[in-house]
């Protein structure tokens, strides 16, 4: 028997004298999936080649080695996909469009723009999620979009958000895996606004247009995601939390919560319960954020342990959508991945190694004393037994293992990219 397999059969009776049954869990974490951002790979650059980034967000940092085309970021892909365990889905901007060297506007694009993505997640078995670029664009460069002043704009951006629900329906379609589009402007004034209203109203009303046409629900579903400020919008954000939370409450659309937008102190772990009293479903985006909304890796935090376990708790696989927000180009772009997605899976492993329904006794029998004995007990149970045997089973590697591959992958392809 090999170590891993011993240690796991001394974790397995370990965690079985507290009642949870390790070959559960791992059934469990199976299913949950989680939703890979292609913008860690190239520091959210895409491929248009003529806008840098803006709308207040920032990938900070040069390590050799960008992906500077499709194929490039499809390969760097393939090697963190093939690294990390778990049923992983692949979460696409509107600037990831492959246009064939044409310069096709956002508003025009369609999904043949997308058939290479839409071919390689079918051959990976994987589902595909998709975002409008609301940024990085001359018709952005004063940081309003949909709730622009000038109709002109707003029209096109607009026509980019049913262009977008066409090509994520048409994915969804294709690999008979429904799609989550999200919706994020970084719409926003830097100073101390005259009129709050106006702006949050055309918004609405862009929002209202661009969701009138009709989009099959089984093929595509949308979410709209809030924030609290930006670089460049540190006084007002059109779209704010309460914005938005009357907006999918009112409309049925997903309420998306990213961990890095509301105020530093704010803990998005906490909203799960309350958010899904009023909608259906919910997309995350999970990020770090260090002082601000920075976008930092994700490390294995109380904070992301908190999500999973809301996540888990609660019985919300099924309406939490989990997707991963974060761009560090100050490190490997490939390990940044694998560090942050295997740190998400490691913190659903350890909520579905809970006993749940022993600490939900506990409570509400008011046996306070013994919830919080077990929770602390928790965190020095053999999870990393369990862990490297999973990881293990779903044939990536164990421990550090996979940066020798990551390294190798530097040296031999990245390297040589200039
Ligand atoms: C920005 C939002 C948004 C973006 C991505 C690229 O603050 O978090 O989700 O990070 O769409
Ligand atoms: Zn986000």
């Amino acid at each position: 028997m090999s170590t891993i397999t011993q240690a796991y059969q001394q974790a397995k009776e370990c965690y079985a004298s507290i009642g949870v049954d390790t070959d559960k869990a791992m059934e469990k974490l199976k299913h949950i999936a989680v939703s890979l951002h292609c913008w860690q790979g190239d520091d959210v650059s895409g491929f248009e080649n003529d806008s840098a980034l803006s709308g207040g967000i920032q990938a900070t940092g040069n390590y050799p080695g960008k992906a500077r085309n499709a194929d490039e970021l499809r390969a760097d892909l393939d090697k963190a996909v093939s690294l990390i365990p778990g049923p992983l889905r692949l979460n696409l901007h509107s600037i990831y469009a492959e246009t064939g060297g044409r310069k096709i506007e956002r508003n025009e694009l369609q999904p043949e723009h997308f058939s290479a993505w839409i071919d390689w997640a079918k051959q990976k078995h994987m589902g595909l999620d998709f975002n409008p670029s609301f940024f990085s664009h001359p018709k952005a460069s004063d940081g309003f979009t949909l709730s622009h002043i000038d109709q002109g704009i707003r029209n096109y951006w607009i026509e980019h958000g049913i262009a977008s629900r066409k090509i994520a329906e048409a994915m969804g379609r294709a690999l008979d895996n429904t799609c989550i589009t999200n919706f994020w402007v970084p719409d926003g004034y830097k100073d101390i606004p005259a009129d709050r209203l106006a702006p949050r109203m055309r918004l609405k009303d862009s929002l209202d247009k661009i969701f009138a046409v009709d989009i099959d629900q089984s093929c595509n579903r949308d979410a709209v995601e809030c924030k609290l400020f930006g670089i460049g919008s540190e006084s007002y954000v059109v779209g704010s939390h309460e914005f938005y939370m009357g907006y999918a409450m009112a409309n049925k659309k997903l309420l998306c919560l990213d961990a890095g937008h509301f105020h530093p102190t704010e803990v998005i772990s906490d909203k799960i319960s309350s958010a899904l009293i009023w909608v259906d479903e919910i997309l995350l985006h999970v990020s770090r954020g260090v002082r601000w909304d920075s976008d930092h890796v994700v490390t294995l935090s109380d904070e992301l342990r908190a999500i999973a376990e809301e996540i888990v708790r609660g019985d919300f696989v099924d309406r939490v959508h989990i997707g991963l927000d974060f761009f560090d180009a100050s490190i490997n772009r490939i390990a940044a991945w694998v560090i942050g997605t295997r740190n998400m899976y490691k913190a659903l492993l350890m909520a579905v190694l809970e006993p749940s329904g022993k600490l939900r006794e506990f409570e509400n029998a008011g046996d306070f004393t013994s919830r919080l004995v077990f929770l602390e007990e928790l965190k020095s149970m053999p999870f990393a037994a369990v862990w490297d045997y999973f990881c293990e089973q779903q044939g990536v590697p164990v421990g550090t293992k996979w940066l020798d591959e990551v390294k190798a992958y530097e040296k031999s392809v990245l390297a040589v990219r200039k």
